[in-house]
């Protein structure tokens, strides 16, 4: 196997490359983007939320913390019938989807609640797709199950800067989040960790997001870029509004910074118009969810999409 390149990007570094005049930053990004990826070539993931709402977390951004159901009227779901998740597996593959990920309101799974899951990862896997699940944090042991199950990826984010992250979450630590990553690290699975732009923090803080994701050793195989949804009733629902450019800014620096990843282009494409998603393209996103819902909130219709590959001549991959 090729050793990873390693780019040891240190969060002055990143800062350095935020600052680069626009042009300057997606050339620079183009050329680290077409070393190592085909650039017309976009991975496509669908997202299914197993278990929603009712989350004992507080993450200030997220719609589901059972703090605040009443603000955001979501309403607490049990966990999903296998059944369901094999009929909407399907519907992903059909059309297009090489990845299934499926999501959980928790701060991390029972144990009872982790053998329903499995079974649903063994569902996926018979239909020939990858799977990923996101859970919350991982326990003793369950990391191994998961990798024992055939589960190819799991996503955990960092979302923000160690230095602003008790701004947005106070019922865990970032540091937690890193244990549950060295647990999926040395299982063998593939990691999916990546974080949000546009909570009100400073571009140190997003470089320093970057520069902690690209410290991983090696770096997370894909990386997710989410742009905060603001949902009503949530604490963060009157964020001030991000300058577009700095996030196609962030998807350029992480493409840079961690080569041979995956940056996924996440939450918040909704609300982007399609010259906004092509500069992300070009500046090195090459993954996206896809599918007319996220977890709680939406996402462009498959159709919208489609039209945007074809204007761009993307393919699927
Ligand atoms: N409960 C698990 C956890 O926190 O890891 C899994 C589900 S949680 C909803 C997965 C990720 O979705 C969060 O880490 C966050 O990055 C992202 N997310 C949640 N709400 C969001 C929002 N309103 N805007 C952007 N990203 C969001
Ligand atoms: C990730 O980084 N983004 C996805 C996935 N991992 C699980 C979730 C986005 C959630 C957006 C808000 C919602 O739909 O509730
Ligand atoms: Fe719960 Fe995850 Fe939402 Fe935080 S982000 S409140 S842990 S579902």
């Amino acid at each position: 196997m090729q050793p990873t390149p390693r780019t040891s990007l240190d969060t002055d570094a990143v800062e350095a490359l935020y600052a680069l005049p626009f042009a300057d930053l997606l050339f620079r990004a183009q050329q680290v983007h077409r070393e190592h990826f085909d650039p017309n070539a976009i991975q496509r993931s669908t997202l299914l939320s197993i278990k929603t709402g009712g989350c004992s977390e507080d993450c200030g951004y997220c719609s589901q913390s059972a703090r605040r159901d009443k603000e955001t009227g979501i309403e607490r779901g049990k966990l999903l019938a296998l059944e369901e998740v094999k009929v909407a597996a399907k519907a992903a593959k059909e059309k297009g989807a090489s990845r299934f990920c499926m999501g959980a309101a928790w701060r991390g799974p029972k144990e009872g609640d982790l053998d329903q899951v499995i079974e649903m990862v063994r569902v996926v896997k018979d239909l020939g797709m990858e799977a990923c699940l996101t859970l919350g944090l991982l326990g003793e042991g369950q990391a191994a199950k998961l990798a024992a199950a055939g589960l190819d990826y799991y996503n955990h984010n960092l979302d923000t800067g160690a230095e602003f992250y008790d701004q947005i979450i106070t019922t865990h630590s970032q540091q937690a989040r890193m244990e549950t990553l060295t647990s999926v690290r040395a299982s063998g699975m593939k990691i999916c960790c990546g974080g949000i732009i546009g909570m009100g923090e400073s571009r140190r803080v997003r470089a320093s997001l970057i520069a902690q994701l690209a410290a991983m050793n090696p770096p997370p195989e894909s990386v997710p870029i989410n742009h905060l949804v603001a949902v009503p009733g949530t604490p963060l629902e009157n964020a001030p509004p991000l300058d577009p450019f700095e996030f196609v800014r962030t998807i350029a620096v992480a493409r840079i910074a961690m080569p041979t990843s995956w940056v996924r282009l996440s939450a918040g494409r909704q609300e982007m118009n399609d010259e906004l998603q092509a500069l992300c393209v070009l500046a090195g996103a090459n993954s996206i969810f896809y599918g007319d819902k996220l977890l709680t909130s939406g996402n462009p219709e498959a159709a919208r999409d489609e039209a945007l590959f074809a204007r761009l001549g993307l393919t699927g991959c």
